[in-house]
């Protein structure tokens, strides 16, 4: 008889604690929907509120830890991350369904991201500058906020709560995970870790349930200082306008349609191979997905065939067979989207190359498969170049100068990552200076940050921050400027200054 699937907790002040609804929901796996994960609390704003105390009260004692004592925690969690690796990347592929290769890359990540926070513990730098005032001093330091709320998304399970949760301990801060409700194991697991390597009760905190009764809650708690969230920008709107009138600092990582230009003198082999992994790693599930791919005339119906000949070779399945190289999309919902969009497409008059069936027979039909999809001709007016699908269709799009195609690859809303191939060093420096996103690349697809540079993106992706790098520690702590008079007189800045200078 199949094991009956476990049912997994909250994590309160140290505690594993049913939510007080009683009720729980289903995380089940999308490659085969007969296969249960476990079951996780459907919570609501009770479960928040105490969570929220818990991290307030832990708040006080952890801010006092010295932030190298704190890196050293976070360096173990990093650790006890490696030794888990295998069982963490299957457990992710079991809950979201992207290929194996691509979960230990996203558990690599968390373990990036640990050990770089935990080196941060011992920079953390401050300035000192000179007063303008005699026997002063003048410096300046970082402090903590307080509670942060991280609110994570689905597709990155380990990395995007690490890329949170690390930075704000490391500061000071204490912290209330919600997971995404179709990933709440891969976040169960770390926190497992949080607890095995010995944070103290109160500073890291997790809770499930829904958007609606956990996660609105946790941006509307007076006691929240910081709300984090990466997922859709209709989300982040919606919490940013939840988070503004306590006036919460507010980090975003939202959405993108993100572009490559392929120039006529392109290592077009390279380009290919690029643009594929790009576009179909992660069943496109990814912020940073390619989902735009921009042709320079001279090579485009080349290019095109040689895109379909690849695209139909690639096999789609369960993400746990190491042979297969895309898995299904998350839930019928996205699914749903992604077969919506290729009959918009058609209808729109794009031409189809490759892809747009969902897949069926015995191996597919307990899962959410689709084939990798090509649209060839697609035009800026249409929504397949407009709107983000976080699935597997790429729109090709053909272009002559290479001033329109940076101006094909600004013509988005969102602003996340770009690409260029090229051999012409001249495009490249042009390219990396006029493309408007967070993050470029040349001659590599618009996936594959990493962890100790900054990650974000301008216009609707983003709202000024950054993950990742030292600069994610100006999201997660304050700067305080303080000023020490040792002359034992008061001295007035900006009055007391015209004597100071005397020149005999
Ligand atoms: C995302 O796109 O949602 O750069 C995150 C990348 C990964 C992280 C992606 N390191 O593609």
């Amino acid at each position: 008889m199949a094991k009956k699937p476990t049912v997994y907790k909250n994590y309160i002040n140290g505690e594993w604690v049913a939510s007080v609804t009683k009720k729980t929901f289903a995380n089940v796996n999308p490659a085969d929907t007969s296969d249960i994960v476990g079951y996780f609390q459907d919570s609501d704003e009770r479960d928040v509120n105490a969570a929220v105390a818990a991290a307030k009260a832990a708040y006080e004692k952890w801010r006092l830890v010295p932030a190298p004592k704190r890196g050293e925690l976070v360096m173990k969690l990093g650790w006890w991350l490696m030794e888990n690796k295998e069982k963490l990347a299957k457990d992710a592929t079991r809950e979201m369904g992207k290929i194996l290769k691509e979960t230990r890359g996203d558990v690599q990540e968390g373990i990036d991201m640990a050990l770089f926070c935990a080196g941060e513990g011992r920079r953390m730098y401050g300035e000192t500058t000179p007063s303008e005032l005699p026997n002063k001093w003048a410096m300046t330091m970082r402090q903590p906020l307080g509670v942060c709320g991280l609110i994570t998304p689905w597709n990155f399970p380990m990395a995007i709560p690490t890329w949170k949760m690390m930075p704000a301990l490391v500061c000071g801060n204490t912290v209330v995970i919600k997971p995404a409700t179709l990933t709440p194991l891969t976040v169960w697991n770390l926190v497992k870790g949080a607890e095995a390597v010995g944070f103290p009760k109160g500073v890291v905190n997790y809770v499930t349930g829904s958007g609606r009764k956990v996660g609105d809650p946790l941006c509307k708690h007076p006691d929240v200082a910081l709300v984090s969230f990466t997922g859709s920008t209709d989300v982040g709107r919606q919490i940013n306008l939840a988070c503004a009138p306590s006036f919460k600092r507010v980090g975003l990582e939202m959405g993108g349609k993100n572009a490559v230009i392929v120039m006529d003198d392109a290592n077009l082999d390279l380009a290919l191979d690029g643009v594929l992994w790009g576009a179909f790693g992660t069943t496109g599930q990814r912020c940073t997905a390619t989902s735009r791919c921009l042709v320079q005339k001279g090579v485009y119906e080349k290019f095109l065939a040689m895109l379909a000949k690849r695209a139909k070779a690639l096999k789609v399945g369960d993400g746990a067979d190491e042979s297969v190289d895309m898995g299904p999309a998350v839930d019928e919902g996205q699914l749903k989207t992604d077969l919506e969009y290729v009959e918009i497409a058609k209808k729109e008059g794009a031409r189809l190359i490759c892809g747009g069936k969902r897949l069926t027979g015995p191996k597919y039909k307990n899962g959410f498969f689709m084939e990798p999809t090509i649209f060839a001709d697609v035009t800026p007016k249409m929504r397949l170049f407009k709107e983000e699908v976080f699935g597997p269709v790429l729109a090709v799009v053909p272009f002559k100068t290479f001033e329109e195609g940076v101006a094909l690859q600004n013509d988005c809303l969102y602003g996340l990552s770009g690409s260029i191939y090229t051999q012409d060093v001249n495009k490249a420096f042009a390219a990396m200076r006029d493309v408007h996103t967070g993050l470029f690349y040349v001659n590599a697809p618009t996936i594959g940050a990493e962890n100790h540079l900054p990650f974000g993106g301008v216009k609707q992706t983003g709202n000024g921050h950054r993950e990742g790098g030292w600069e994610a520690l100006e999201l997660f702590s304050e700067w305080k400027a303080i000023y020490v008079d040792f002359s034992g007189s008061l001295q007035r800045a900006q009055i007391d200054t015209d004597d100071i200078v005397k020149v005999e």
